[in-house]
């Protein structure tokens, strides 16, 4: 029977030469649209089938029923419905980006990797930053830990340093980690609080783990509150081996630093920029390589050998210590630069599979127990991430040199290995690799004694020494942000009895961190210290390289100006804050009272980058507001845009006024005339303003 119901047949506006360009690139903030026009191509099915439409199901009729021998709607989605892999257990939220690592400082004397053989040297490298507590989805400035891992994929294999921004762990023994996992993900009855230390099980499991003393202090510093991936440091954590060509070991610890320098941010703006912008971190180092500003860091390596291993006040095993950089210097051997991103996120930073135990000839594992039990662990995981045995067959896995080996078959083969030979030893004239003892891995021959028992070394007992002089090595002022963190977290824990056993731990790292504690929490008494497992040293001296603040940069390379600007502004002035930020090595963000901009005085339209309600300015590092008096009005009629400067006046930012918006700062609580305020009389002040915002944030304001 025909069917004569009227046909209305939906197409896509998608061929019909639009050219809708990038948000981002069109504002000429750098870079070139990378969305070139591509060659018109035919739509296939993942078989290769052209597909004739892509709006409309196959129908019975057409009001009747759609049918299931619909190919191509079939396969769309079915793939669909399979788009989501496990997430990472730990480290699920991360971003990623390609570079490569070249050595500045040969150490073939120290160890036979190849790619340390000669200054020069150059290899690929992917590195994946992340948070570890949040799922996926979570926020960028949540105060976490940071992984930083490293994947080179050297002409010997792929080497992963898979390290964090913090050199020391809170648990010396592998056997403890789904534990600390499990106690700082949400908790399990009720599902919250995501991504954040700031509950009852966290603290309840570290109250009982005094081992994780030392890393509590760095937790509780600024330093998980990083501005940016680009301005943290990364530390391998564990002791490793470099083997020389003889066979003879020397220890190493692994320090990634950032040319950029160290900056973190105040937690208020942690907690407003993860409102603002919960891209935060992915968006910053994302635009810093889409406009050439590549992220650098040093490789340094602190070398030492057994007498010092010996004679360390503590066991080089143990990955809740330090080496202080006092005692074994750092030496820099290389530089990581990354300046390229990927192109598709999924395939590349979801799907890159870091593993410990990747490493390359020349290089070994110690006995460090956390670092044992992780050799395990990553090779584990990935084979439920990533679905089969065959992730290495993934592009951003796969090392980028030859290799040859009998694996085979297993889901997701991607090799077609010929040849009847897949065993060893074989007889066949082409009979594939063999083992190679000259360039092969060979493990240091360490000699090993001792009965099979379950126990923690005495050399390991020491919790406090190293967290009393992280914590006396800090700055004033983040000494008091480590307390006040302290205080916040406790605060939101509803058990008393957890409250009061972390706070009997503080005594024994420093007493006047345990009393402002204690006030802050509003205890009525003091609870007695915790019995020590071993007795505290405390003359271990302050080291400077723990501290943020004395290693900020000095400058405002890399960083980012908020200039708030209205109608009728002098074209000079803005135009003389630009180049002075552009001179310094940063960036300007122009924001207005609407997206589409404004006109200066002299009649130029100059498009913003952002609505005033859409940048607050704890996104910038320093800020400009450029008004005329009625410019100074119109914001002072604005809810944002008042938040805007009294939010950059109470986090110590460096501010630029022209001299009709100081009247913005004009309100009870804000000094226009306090330090870092810059009023600018005309463009020739611009420089001095730039020169100053090179120390960040003026701390002196902050009380500091
Ligand atoms: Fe991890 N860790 N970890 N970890 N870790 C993972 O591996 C694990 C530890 C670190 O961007 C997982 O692929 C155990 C220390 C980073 O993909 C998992 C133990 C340090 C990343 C795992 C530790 C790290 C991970 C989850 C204690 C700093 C993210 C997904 C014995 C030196 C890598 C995955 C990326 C990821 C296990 C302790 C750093 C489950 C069992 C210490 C940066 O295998």
């Amino acid at each position: 029977m025909p069917d004569d119901t009227p046909l209305y047949r939906p197409t896509a506006d998608t061929q019909s030469g639009h050219d809708t360009t990038d948000r981002y690139t069109k504002r000429g903030v750098g870079g070139e649209t990378h969305q070139q026009a591509e060659e018109a191509v035919s739509l296939t099915t993942a078989q290769g089938a052209p597909i004739s439409d892509n709006q409309n199901t196959l129908r019975a009729g057409a009001r009747g029923p759609a049918l299931m021998e619909d190919f191509a709607m079939r396969e769309k989605i079915f793939h669909f419905d399979h788009e989501r892999i496990p997430e990472r257990v730990v480290h699920a939220r991360g971003y990623g980006a390609h570079g490569y690592f070249e050595v500045t400082d040969a150490l073939a004397e120290i160890t036979s990797a190849h790619l340390f053989q000669k200054a020069g040297t150059r290899v690929p490298a992917f590195v994946r930053f992340s948070t570890v507590a949040g799922n996926k989805g979570s926020a960028d400035l949540a105060r976490d830990v940071r992984g930083f891992a490293v994947k080179l994929y050297t002409e010997e294999g792929n080497w992963d340093i898979v390290g964090n921004n913090i050199p020391v762990f809170f648990i010396q023994d592998p056997i403890k980690f789904p534990d600390l996992i499990h106690s700082v993900k949400d908790e399990p009855d009720r599902g919250f609080p995501q991504a954040q230390s700031a509950h009852d099980n966290f603290w309840d499991f570290i109250s009982l783990m005094p081992e994780s003393m030392h890393m509590v202090m760095w937790q509780m510093s600024d330093r998980t509150i990083p501005r940016s991936f680009r301005f943290m440091e990364g530390f391998g954590v564990h002791s490793f081996r470099f083997i020389n060509a003889e066979g003879k070991s020397t220890f190493v610890k692994f320090h990634w630093k950032p040319r950029q320098g160290l900056q973190s941010v105040l937690w208020d703006e942690a907690v407003k920029i993860n409102g603002a912008d919960p891209d935060y971190h992915r968006r910053d180092l994302w635009k810093a390589i889409e406009t050439g500003d590549y992220p650098e860091w040093d490789l340094a390596v602190q070398l030492f050998d057994d007498d010092f291993a010996d004679s360390f006040d503590f066991d080089i095993l143990d990955p809740t210590k330090i080496i202080p950089e006092e005692e074994v210097p750092l030496r820099v051997v290389g530089r990581l630069v990354l300046n390229r991103n990927v192109d598709n996120f999924f395939a590349e930073t979801e799907q890159v599979a870091f593993c410990t135990q990747n490493i390359v000839p020349g290089v070994d594992f110690t006995n460090d127990p956390l670092l044992q039990g992780r050799n395990f662990s990553y090779l584990d995981t990935q084979l439920k991430r990533l679905g089969g045995p065959n992730f290495t067959h993934i592009p951003i896995n796969a090392p980028r040199c030859p290799m040859h080996h009998f694996q085979q078959d297993g889901h997701m083969q991607m090799h077609g290995p010929k040849g009847r030979a897949n065993y060893e030893p074989n007889s066949w004239a082409k009979g594939g690799p063999r083992a190679d003892a000259t360039r092969g891995h060979r493990s240091f021959p360490e000699p090993i004694e001792g009965s099979k028992r379950k126990l923690r070394p005495e050399s390991f007992a020491d919790h406090y020494s190293q967290a009393r002089q992280f914590y006396i090595s800090q700055t004033s002022v983040e000494q008091a942000h480590l307390a006040d963190a302290l205080v916040f977290e406790l605060s939101k824990v509803e058990a008393i009895a957890i409250r009061e056993r972390v706070v009997a731990h503080l005594p024994n790292i420093d007493q006047d961190l345990a009393r402002k504690v204690a006030d802050g929490l509003g205890m009525q008494s003091m609870p007695p210290a915790h019995a020590p497992a071993m007795a505290p040293k405390t003359e271990l001296p302050p080291s400077d390289a723990l501290s943020i603040i004395r290693k900020g940069p000095g400058s405002f390379r890399g960083r980012v100006l908020g200039v708030v600007m209205t109608d009728r502004i002098e074209d000079t002035l803005l135009d003389a804050l630009i180049a002075a930020t552009e001179e310094a090595g940063g960036k300007v963000v122009l924001i207005a009272p609407a997206v589409g901009g404004i006109t200066t005085i002299a009649g130029r339209h100059i498009a913003a980058y952002e609505k005033i309600d859409g940048a607050p300015s704890v996104l910038f590092d320093a800020v400009a507001i450029l008004a005329d008096d009625a410019g100074a009005a119109e914001l002072g009629g604005m809810h944002p845009a008042r938040c805007f400067a009294a939010d950059a006046l109470a986090h110590g930012k460096f501010i630029a006024l022209s001299a009709e918006a100081v009247s913005l700062l004009n309100a009870p609580g804000r000094e226009p005339t306090a330090q870092g305020i810059h009023i600018l009389s005309g463009p020739q002040d611009a420089p001095a303003f730039l020169e100053a915002c090179g120390a960040l944030r003026c701390w002196e304001r902050l009380g500091g």
